[in-house]
């Protein structure tokens, strides 16, 4: 293929999709009713299909100010939107669930973030994947590597050795309830 063809494609999204994993976040309302609705949204949208969902987390909040704990998780999508296209499904998401961004790190109903897109790396002023962080939050990595069991960064190094990376891990706990996946429509790529 030609470089310029590359480029048009990696700006598009292939035809045929790629994986792209997301990290949910939730510390204000009901969380684990955050993540659902996230999640069926995600899957509303006709050119992502959820494939997939990690259990849920309560988890410490890392950074920011006084806050309450987190339910985060992870979840594994195929999708025919580029990362930039990924990225405003996000935030079209987290806008629908009534999302005010006050301050960074700040307390949120729902932030979904991309942690991985294939093994693609991104480096865009509004849009860095793998996920800037993502090796220093366990409460990204642990449900993470439960949906994508022996992947790697871009880089080869493996999510559990990154993982093993910050034990002991402490503050990430799995709560027991699960978020559905929405039942395949048939439709979706
Ligand atoms: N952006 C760049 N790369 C990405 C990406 N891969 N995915 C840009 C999503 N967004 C990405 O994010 C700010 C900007 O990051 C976006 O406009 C996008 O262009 P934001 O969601 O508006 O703000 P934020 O989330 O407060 O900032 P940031 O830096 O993304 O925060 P993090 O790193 O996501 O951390 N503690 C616990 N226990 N659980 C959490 O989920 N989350 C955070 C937020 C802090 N502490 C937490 C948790
Ligand atoms: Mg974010």
């Amino acid at each position: 293929m030609s470089g310029l063809l590359r480029a048009i494609t990696e700006r598009l999204g292939g035809p045929r999709g790629e994986w792209a994993f997301l990290g949910l976040g939730s510390n204000v309302g009901d969380r684990l009713d955050n993540l659902q609705r996230a999640v069926d949204l995600l899957d509303g949208d006709e050119r992502t299909r959820v494939d997939g969902v990690s259990s849920v987390y309560e988890t410490e909040p890392v950074g920011g100010p006084e806050q309450g704990p987190y339910l985060n998780m992870a979840v594994r999508v195929h999708t025919r939107r580029s990362p930039g296209a990924l990225l405003e499904l996000a935030a079209t998401v987290e806008t629908a669930l009534g999302r005010v961004r006050r301050e960074r790190w700040g307390p949120r109903t729902i932030d979904v973030d991309i942690l991985l897109y294939g093994d693609r790396l991104v480096s865009e002023p509004d849009l860095q994947v793998p996920h800037p962080r993502l090796t220093e939050r366990a409460f990204a990595l642990v449900p993470l590597i439960e949906v994508a069991p022996g992947a790697t960064l871009p880089d080869g190094t493996r999510l559990t050795a990154a993982l093993a990376r910050l034990s002991p891990v402490e503050g990430v706990t799995a709560i027991g309830a699960q978020v559905r996946v929405p039942e395949p429509s048939g439709g979706a790529p």
